[in-house]
């Protein structure tokens, strides 16, 4: 080691010491940083962002919503929160989620807990002590007993490689990273590139102010109509009255929501109560059309029937037959690519403006000064819209230099597929925990309640250590490989892997294919992290100062 390396370890030796480092201000490391306040434990939260709000900061594309209901997408662990606050619509828009979280951020008192415009740029594990140095690119490093990494499964935005991209003149967005003064599209030739979550819920309200919008497809997406509506001083009081109730069957569901499928399974039900059941699904609108029925995801049968279903009512609002042809999913089963929720997004092709290209059918060749060539023509264009999802899962985590036992690297460790022990421990990196990491349900399940789920847990696991003298704990590799095992083998008994979805990792070329998420359900899974817990941490080892 060079005298330099020995003169800055010992300089990091002196960096300030504290008992957690949260990496992340969003849902997860705002909860993070005041249960472990609540706890005694002295926490500091990095943010990149000038603000709280984690991906309620960025995507700000207009339309962007949550396609969970609002009052099932808010903090849970606090009555009196819950009670004040009330939400406007069904489905929340960007900007009031990003209100809510301002409004919890000041009541709780958490900016004092956090630096913002500090990226986390590595983590280092000093084995002798199993605390970790997290050095960040303001210059900033401090020492921590624990790395929280609350860094959401979503936040990584992907731009793909288009040749020319860096050469046109016009505007360029992503979704995740749109522009805070927004963007008027008024008498401009606009093209929205991608037709996941971010395209379909962004793409009529660009079309209702742009001259000319193309939209460049590749894959055709399931999207219901979101149902979205204006909530009613009764709706609000009912769901206060009832929140416990509510509250008790969210955290015993699949899904982190009070969702309750048909008592039947799909062939079991007759013709009449199977389109009965999704015809009200549908009406109620939203992602939870894919959960009508509880064997939709495992059986193929029952998911054509879904399948069938969808693709009447988008024959039914679609004009141009052709055009339907293409927007109507037929390479994967319906629900294996997370649902997309929308308002009148198949209607928005009616238009006269509209038009939809199949990259498929003719791809993107290159973008030049003005616009975008594919293999058929050249489109003109002022503005385009980069709707093309994220590195999802592992991607922020790869971006950290996140070095544990050994001088092993987290990137390196995960290069053929992340490896964690349920989604939380990962060997090799002991006391460094992850909130909704891949082996976790995470994206699958109500991401406030599963942050809650995920910190409550970490902040017990602490709590047991110190209590019975241990200063770390680190997912033992036979567990790790137990886990993925049993995430898999409970994916491969579902339709999902059938989809190259973001799940799969299938939308980042190279990365590798395999299902990233912990599919049996959020209350199953919860129940084993209890388990796990009230096992003395079975699966982790514990580990005594030496
Ligand atoms: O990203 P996506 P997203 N050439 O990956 C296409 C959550 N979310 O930001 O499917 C051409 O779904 C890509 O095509 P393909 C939600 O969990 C929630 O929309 O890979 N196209 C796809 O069409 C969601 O699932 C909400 O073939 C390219 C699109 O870009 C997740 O975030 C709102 C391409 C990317 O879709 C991600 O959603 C928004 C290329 N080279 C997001 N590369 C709500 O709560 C990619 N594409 C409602």
């Amino acid at each position: 080691m060079s005298i330099f390396g020995r003169v800055s370890d010992s300089a990091e030796r002196q960096a300030p010491s504290v008992d957690a480092v949260v990496v992340g201000a969003g849902f997860a490391g705002l909860y993070a940083l005041h249960e472990l306040r609540t706890r005694g434990l002295s926490t500091r939260v990095f943010e990149a962002a000038p603000e709280v709000g984690g991906t309620w900061y960025f995507n700000r594309y207009p339309g962007a919503r949550c396609d969970v209901e609002s009052v099932d997408y808010c903090f849970s662990f606090s009555d009196e929160l819950q009670q004040q606050w009330t939400w406007s619509e069904k489905y929340a828009t960007q900007a009031e989620i990003l209100r809510y979280i301002n409004w919890v951020a000041d009541k709780l008192d958490l900016r004092s807990g956090i630096d913002f415009n500090a990226r986390v740029v590595s983590a280092t594990l000093d084995e002798d002590d199993s605390t970790w140095t997290v050095r960040v690119d303001t210059g900033q490093v401090v020492r921590a007993r624990f790395v929280i990494m609350a860094t959401g499964p979503l936040s990584a935005a992907l731009t793909p490689n288009f040749p020319g991209l860096d050469t046109f003149e016009g505007q360029i967005h992503h979704t995740a990273h749109w522009p805070h003064e927004g963007v008027d599209f008024t008498g401009k030739r606009v093209a929205v590139i991608g037709t996941g979550s971010s395209g379909i819920q962004s793409i009529p309200v660009i079309a209702d102010q742009a001259d000319e919008l193309v939209v460049f497809q590749r894959t055709p997406n399931f999207s219901v109509p979101a149902g979205n509506r204006e909530l009613s001083s009764e709706d609000v009081a009912a769901v206060k009255a009832n929140y416990a109730e509510r509250r008790r069957l969210s955290w015993r569901s699949g899904g982190g929501s009070p969702h309750v499928a048909h008592p039947k399974l799909t062939m079991q039900a007759s013709p009449e109560e199977r389109r009965e059941a999704f015809e009200t699904r549908w009406q109620l609108g939203g992602v939870l059309f894919s959960k009508t029925f509880a064997d939709q995801m495992t059986d193929r049968t029952a998911n054509e029937e879904a399948r069938k279903f969808y693709e009447e009512k988008i024959r039914g609002v679609v004009d141009d037959p052709d055009v339907a042809d293409l927007l109507i999913p037929t390479d994967h089963p319906i629900g294996t690519k997370r649902i997309c929720t929308d308002t009148n997004y198949f209607q928005t092709f009616n238009r006269p403006h509209v038009k939809l290209v199949s990259v498929r059918k003719t791809p993107i060749v290159a973008v030049d000064a003005t616009g975008i060539t594919t293999t058929e023509r050249h489109y003109d264009l002022d503005a385009i819209v980069l709707a093309t999802g994220f590195d999802a899962m592992t991607g922020t985590l790869a971006k950290i230099d996140i070095v544990g036992r050994g001088g092993q690297r987290l990137r390196d460790d995960w290069a053929d597929g992340p490896r964690t022990y349920l989604g939380l421990g990962v060997d090799g990196f002991p006391n460094m925990f992850l909130v909704s990491g891949p082996g976790a349900p995470a994206v699958l399940a109500n991401m406030v309640l599963h942050a809650e789920a995920h910190v409550n847990w970490i902040a017990d696991a602490i709590g047991y250590l110190d209590e019975h003298g241990y200063v770390g704990i680190e997912a033992e590799p036979d567990a790790v490989d137990e886990w993925i095992v049993e995430c898999n083998r409970r994916a491969n008994a579902t339709l999902f892997p059938q989809a190259n979805s973001w799940y799969m990792g299938a939308n980042v070329p190279g990365k590798p294919r395999v299902f990233m998420l912990f599919i049996g359900g959020f209350a199953v899974y919860l129940d084993i992290c209890r388990e796990v817990a009230a096992a003395g941490y079975k699966g982790f080892r514990l580990l005594k100062d030496s």
